[in-house]
């Protein structure tokens, strides 16, 4: 038996691969690997290791093979994703259940059994005519408590590539594990490709296999369904998580510096996809550990967080000098990019949505060739570039990156933030009275409006718990009931807060600029080591007016006034009492085993508001409560 695993490998790898393969002594990789050699039927499959010449063939290759394109510029280069796969696919995205598992109607789930049979008859043959990659990478920094080691096998060069830049390379890692079976796993394939994009993109599947820690992914490129390493391995740790007594969160971790001393204060922050996560962790005067995913622990009574990722899936729209300069100067200069579903000229040169230039006349997109006024087949203008078009960069090569993006250890967490998509209920910025109700009353309870980058209408106000909806693997009444335990023997636990960007006013202008989150910052990190004091309204603790206005002319040389004030952090008492019924009314209804505290919670929410209307009405404003 074993001589016939290693007849088919060794024809299928050259020499050099095989021993890489061989050198790792796991008999249950060995044996992973040579299944899906098996199915997938590949004519060659190319082993990488830790190597800089194996991360430059990957490259190659995709230049090769046309799923990327040089630009203008050395090191960038465009890789298109097909028409309609320009975003996450929620609807084929499916948990893998065991007879007799449950997790709750509202997550995605079905039969494992006629599921695997489905994947394993999709891939069957998938790769003839390809090459496979066998790549090894950790999530989390490597040698730490965070680590985990994972493998992807894939047949699109533009997924390895993506994962050399996004994650730190875990062959040497591997080693050490030994025969361990502690690891995860991804097989992706992009399918028949058609002018270098997925062809069958109705037959696209993400299937999650809980129990064995592997992911399937076929008929698609865009990012999001296909890097394992991003979402897909967020699903398995989140479930590996609650089981090991840590968390897995869809948060970025950002290290804030104190306007009065040399000092630097971490944040975790939870928003959903093109919330302002991305933005928030990039502002300038602040360092970025990370942008999109972050495991935390606890040791010795504190909360610590490592980025599991080291660079940037960022969405690109809006990107501006201006706004960003730190990631305008990587899209801009000399070094490793690849652009994906912007608008690329004939001299190579990439243009998105709100990069403030002159939009060209024609170009290469996501609908192929494009000039000024293309429409779709229903008479819709096509955008130059997409909403969801994006960039995939090195942490390293910013120069706001934090020194602890490596530290084995992580970094000391005092503040997390949850943000969504609100245009009338959440105030800029409020801080929860404690653990239990930031947990439930701002992560448990967000909504946020639907963006591009999930299929889907845009602009429908969704319940994300934590951010993590999409991403959550456990029954979601298992997974807060596991947040308010986590900071159990934990005496001084991170303040929670919440942040809205998105406020409008009747007529649809935002009430805050876009740069106003360098205050809201700075101000979290002054109310975390008890420089001010903060007012309290029935919903937590908001800015006193006085310190907002020193802030804003301190960090933005604004003036900031008292009817701004009022306008942004008038409590809307209906908005807010709406709000807990319809989330009370979901964990009631769609949620099995939700934790009580939750209910109590909410009812003492819903409780001081009522009060509050009963003396100063529906909208309040927050000098009453001085
Ligand atoms: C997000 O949409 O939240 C992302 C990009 O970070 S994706 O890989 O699509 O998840
Ligand atoms: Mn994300």
């Amino acid at each position: 038996m074993q001589k016939k695993y290693a007849d088919l490998l060794k024809t299928k790898c050259c020499k050099k691969s095989y021993e890489k393969l061989t050198a790792l002594n796991n008999a249950g990789l060995f044996e992973f690997v040579r299944k899906y050699t098996e199915l997938c039927n590949p004519d060659s499959v190319y082993v990488c290791d830790d190597s800089d010449q194996d991360r430059e063939y990957i490259g190659n290759r995709a230049l090769e093979n046309a799923e990327e394109r040089k630009l203008a510029i050395d090191g960038h280069t465009i890789h298109f994703d097909g028409y309609n796969d320009l975003a996450r696919d929620k609807t084929s995205t499916k948990y893998l259940l065991p007879q007799g598992a449950d997790l709750g109607d509202a997550l995605n789930a079905t039969d494992k059994e006629t599921g695997l049979e489905e994947i394993h008859r999709y891939l069957k043959n998938i790769m003839a005519g390809k090459e496979m990659y066998v790549l090894f990478f950790s999530l989390g920094p490597t040698n730490s408590e965070f680590s985990i080691s994972a493998v992807q096998i894939t047949d699109s060069s533009y997924v390895a590539h993506s994962e050399y830049i996004l994650y730190r390379r875990g062959y040497e890692q591997f080693k050490k594990i030994g025969n361990s079976k502690s690891f995860f796993r991804y097989v992706h394939s992009a399918g028949v490709l058609e002018n270098g994009v997925s062809k069958n993109v109705d037959k696209r599947r993400v299937y999650v296999d809980l129990e064995d820690n592997i992911v399937y992914t076929v008929n698609t490129q865009y990012a999001g369904n296909t890097v394992g390493l991003k979402k897909l391995s967020l699903r398995l740790a989140i479930r590996k998580a609650s089981q090991e007594g840590w968390l897995a969160e869809h948060m970025l971790i950002m290290g804030v510096h104190g306007l009065l001393r040399e000092r630097i204060t971490y944040f975790t922050g939870a928003f959903p996809s093109a919330c302002g996560k991305t933005s928030t962790s990039m502002l300038k005067g602040e360092s970025i550990v990370g942008d999109d995913l972050a495991y935390l622990r606890k040791k010795e009574g504190k909360i610590y967080a490592a980025n599991v990722e080291c660079g940037i899936f960022g969405i690109i729209q809006d990107v501006n000098p201006k706004d960003d300069p730190a990631i305008w100067k990587s899209l801009t200069s000399p070094g490793e990019v690849i652009f994906s579903n912007v608008l690329v000229t004939e001299k190579g040169v990439p243009y998105w949505l709100g990069d403030g230039r002159e939009v060209p006349e024609k170009g290469s997109n996501y609908s192929g060739e494009w000039q000024k006024g293309k429409k779709d087949s229903q008479g819709n203008e096509i955008t130059y570039s997409h909403k969801n078009a994006r960039y995939t960069v090195s942490l390293y090569g910013l120069k706001n990156v934090d020194c602890q993006l490596d530290n084995p250890e992580g970094v000391w967490i005092k503040g997390i933030i949850y943000g969504g998509r609100d245009s009338s209920i959440w105030p800029p910025v409020q801080e929860a009275f404690n653990w239990t109700h930031g947990v439930i009353t701002f992560g448990a309870s967000l909504e946020s409006e639907t963006t591009a980058a999930t299929l889907g209408k845009e602009g429908v106000r969704q319940f994300n718990p934590m951010s993590n909806l999409d991403f959550v693997s456990i029954p979601l009444g298992k997974y807060v009931a596991h947040h308010l335990k986590f900071i159990e023997g934990v005496p001084v636990p991170p303040t929670i807060f919440a942040v809205n960007y998105f406020q409008k006013t009747k007529t649809g202008k935002y009430l805050t600029a876009m740069e106003d989150k360098r205050v809201w910052v700075k101000w979290m990190e002054l109310r975390v080591n008890h420089d001010v004091d903060a007012v309290k309204i029935p919903t937590g603790y908001i800015p006193r007016y006085a310190d907002l206005k020193k802030l804003f002319r301190e960090v933005l040389r604004k003036d900031y006034s008292e009817g701004e004030y009022a306008e942004q952090f008038t409590v809307k008492i209906k908005g807010n009492l709406e709000k807990i019924e319809r989330i009370a009314e979901i964990y009631k209804t769609k949620i099995t085993d939700a934790p009580d505290t939750l209910f109590k919670v909410l009812k003492e929410q819903k409780a001081r508001l009522e009060e509050s209307r009963a003396k100063y009405g529906d909208n309040v404003v927050p000098t009453v409560f001085l």
